[in-house]
């Protein structure tokens, strides 16, 4: 695997991703593990969907979340030294296992809408890293990720409602208008590595009979002083695990203004950055 071309790609997007990471008969084995256990009834942390929206699929296919507390499996796939590698790459450190998430996605659910990773694990100093692995080809159609490329760029963005009736969580990040949101299509075994401050999300799966299965990894940086207390204990990729100053989540947040005709972002009053957007 030569990760040398992505890491460019990575530097100036804010994302990458490395194609073929796992085998064909790596991604079955996980597909059937998670529709067992997801079968088998509720697990900690389940993320149950609206359930005044009788006949939502995400009822029945809820996100599981930190399963590598209580699944061998997941935990061997959260360390797993492709992973590590990549994301040592990437970062330029060394990666600290946080969290792990596993979305069903099945036809007719609802997507996430655009959000970024960090606002939630507050990872400081540096910030947070994803690694999503598709278990399904996924594209436009089933609900594919989109990404708002460069958005790594921007600090932490206060948050604004969200469409329910097209993301099954209520808020998001507000975009300038005619900003690039880019579908990322994806064949299984593929895995998408992202900043945790890249603005991304994804749209409903309006297929007739397709999921859109994806098993993630969220990763802060060695340099870390603190992460949210929901995301303790922290690992270090052989499997140790310690405890860091643990935060709620929330914390100071941007907002766009249009003071000289373009938008930009302030932070208490003070100019970050402009997107150079006309
Ligand atoms: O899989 C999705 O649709 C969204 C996942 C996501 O936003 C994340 O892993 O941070």
């Amino acid at each position: 695997m030569n990760l040398t071309q992505h890491k460019a790609f990575f530097d100036e997007n804010g994302y990458a991703v490395v194609q073929g990471l796992f085998t064909p008969d790596e991604v079955a084995q996980y597909r059937e593990h998670y529709m067992r256990l997801r079968a088998q009834g509720p697990k900690p942390g389940d993320m149950v969907a609206d359930t005044q929206k009788s006949g939502d699929p995400l009822q029945r296919y809820p996100r599981m979340i930190h399963m590598h507390r209580w699944d061998d499996l997941s935990l061997r796939w959260v360390l797993d030294a492709r992973i590590a590698d990549s994301l040592r790459t990437f970062l330029g450190d060394e990666p600290l296992a946080v969290q792990t998430m596993l979305y069903f996605k099945p036809a007719g659910a609802r997507g996430q809408a655009l959000h970024q990773d960090n606002f939630y694990l507050r990872a400081h100093p540096g910030t947070c890293m994803a690694a999503w692995l598709a278990l399904d080809p996924c594209d436009e159609e089933n609900g594919c990720m989109r990404v708002v490329p460069g958005s790594h760029t921007w600090p932490i963005l206060c948050t604004a409602q969200a469409d329910t009736s097209a993301s099954f969580t209520d808020v998001t990040v507000p975009i300038p208008d005619g900003q690039e949101v880019r579908p990322v299509l994806m064949d299984a075994g593929d895995v998408l590595f992202f900043n945790g401050s890249l603005v991304h999300g994804s749209y409903p799966n309006t297929s007739a009979d397709r999921f859109r299965r994806a098993l993630i990894g969220h990763y802060i940086e060695a340099k870390a002083e603190q992460v949210t207390k929901f995301d303790q204990p922290v690992l270090k990729m052989d499997g140790t695990a310690f405890e860091m100053d643990g935060v709620e989540e929330g914390g100071p947040c941007g907002v766009w203004v249009d003071r000289s005709g373009r938008p930009e972002i302030e932070i208490a009053g003070r100019q970050l950055l402009a997107t150079g957007h006309e």
